[in-house]
């Protein structure tokens, strides 16, 4: 089953997208998401220049040869870029597999470990008050578990938070926006958020929180330990994690399970935090982990250590990465949940899927491979177009992370 074509698809549709389409001798194909939010022409440029000629004339049945071949043999290991780029490859060839086989990738992965797979939704709001009312529709709309972010009185703008009735899309198209950040003001804040939350929503929904970076350790302790009346299910990105060992204060202090992971790109970002238990969800994704099977070793890692996965799943990540993560998800032992934000109806054109949403889980669906596609023709109605995330600064000026 020879490889004999490789094509890179950017589009945006609403917003980039990167796409590996892998063709087999046999008239097949497989598809990968490649999509780094910001930076998408590097990994095209990466595929398209460096990658794609090496495939050509491989067997596409030989993953996890193809794999090591594009790690190993690059000499210069990890980073975003090439790691998205191998992810791309990874999928791509699962995806041609279970075609191949005729058979979900699931069941190429040791078959469905659960009946689907919990999801949890995006509420935010402008007030606490809107905050729970966004809460309280998920929940009316079946889901287990929902994230809750709200703007931070004080601050001209706050992550999570879009604006009122409009799709959650952080980017700018020109030069990125600048928003302001205070620690202060948001850990003093957050609480009462959550406060409110429980005393409106009850004791059964699972409440997930996003830092997104912005703090230190201790400070994390802390934000940890006034949230523990409220149990939630994860706070999630407490700390900007390059420094692994950060988290042994955090876990000292706080019994707020700790989730991160979503900007790793390989197990040897996590490694510490797994083994010594410094957290309890690894957040990593298909995308941007090294593909489906790099994912796997990772959470088999975890496995052992009681850490369990919740991938990353913002609309950023293509509709075929979340295919691709729904079937690891399904499949994988020591799942948790999935992060899930339904892309726009747009974005569902140009990418027809197989995956399906009920009482808060999704389900990968049953057709070969990852049961995902791409509508070229449509895809090249939507040129690219760049876009750049936010940029965070503290009152003083000081750039801080976003
Ligand atoms: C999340 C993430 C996203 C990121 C985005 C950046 O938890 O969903 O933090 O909101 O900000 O994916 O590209
Ligand atoms: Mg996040």
């Amino acid at each position: 089953m020879k490889i004999v074509d490789g094509q890179v698809i950017v589009c945006s549709p609403g917003r980039n997208f990167v796409t590996l389409k892998l063709s087999t001798e046999d008239g097949l194909y497989g598809l990968g998401d490649a999509t780094l939010n910001g930076r998408e022409l590097a990994v095209a440029s990466y595929l398209k220049e460096h990658v794609v000629p090496l495939l050509i004339g491989r067997d596409a049945r030989r993953i996890e040869d193809t794999w090591q071949y594009l790690y190993k043999g690059a000499y210069w290991r990890r980073g975003p870029v090439t790691m998205a780029a191998i992810s791309a490859v990874d999928t791509a060839l699962w995806d041609v597999n279970g075609k191949a086989l005729d058979t979900p990738v699931y069941q190429l992965l040791g078959g469905a470990s659960r009946e689907s797979v919990m999801v949890y939704g995006h509420a935010n709001g402008r007030t606490i008050d809107d905050t729970v009312k966004a809460a309280s529709r998920f929940l009316e709309q079946g889901y287990q578990a929902v994230r809750a972010q709200c703007a931070v009185p004080g601050l001209d703008a706050t992550y999570g938070v879009g604006h009122a009735g409009a799709h959650y899309d952080p980017t700018d198209k020109g030069r990125p926006t600048e928003s302001q950040w205070s620690t202060e003001r948001y850990l003093d804040f957050v609480p009462g958020l959550f406060e409110k939350m429980r005393a409106e929503l009850g004791p059964v929904p699972h409440l997930l929180h996003d830092v997104h970076h912005r703090l230190t350790p201790i400070e994390a302790a802390r934000l940890g330990k006034s949230l523990e009346p409220y149990h939630l299910f994860w706070m999630e990105d407490a700390v900007p994690a390059e420094l692994q060992e950060g988290f042994r204060t955090i876990r000292q202090h706080t019994t707020t399970p700790l989730a991160v992971g979503e900007v790793f790109n390989s197990i040897w970002d996590c490694h510490l935090l797994i083994e010594e238990q410094l957290i309890d969800y690894i957040r990593c994704s298909v995308v941007h982990a090294g593909g489906i099977s790099h994912l796997r070793k990772i959470a088999a890692l975890g496995e052992v250590h009681h850490v369990r996965t919740g991938c990353h799943g913002a609309t950023d990540l293509s509709p075929v990465c979340l295919a691709a993560a729904l079937h690891f998800d399904l499949a994988v032992h020591n799942f948790g949940i999935q992060e899930y934000i339904p892309h726009t109806e747009e974005t569902d054109r140009v990418f027809p899927h197989r995956y399906r949403f009920e009482a808060g889980a999704l389900h990968p669906g049953d057709a070969p491979g990852l049961g995902v596609d791409v509508d070229e023709a449509l895809a090249a109605r939507h040129p690219y177009a760049r876009a750049y995330l936010p940029v965070s600064r503290k009152l003083d000026g000081t750039v801080h992370s976003w």
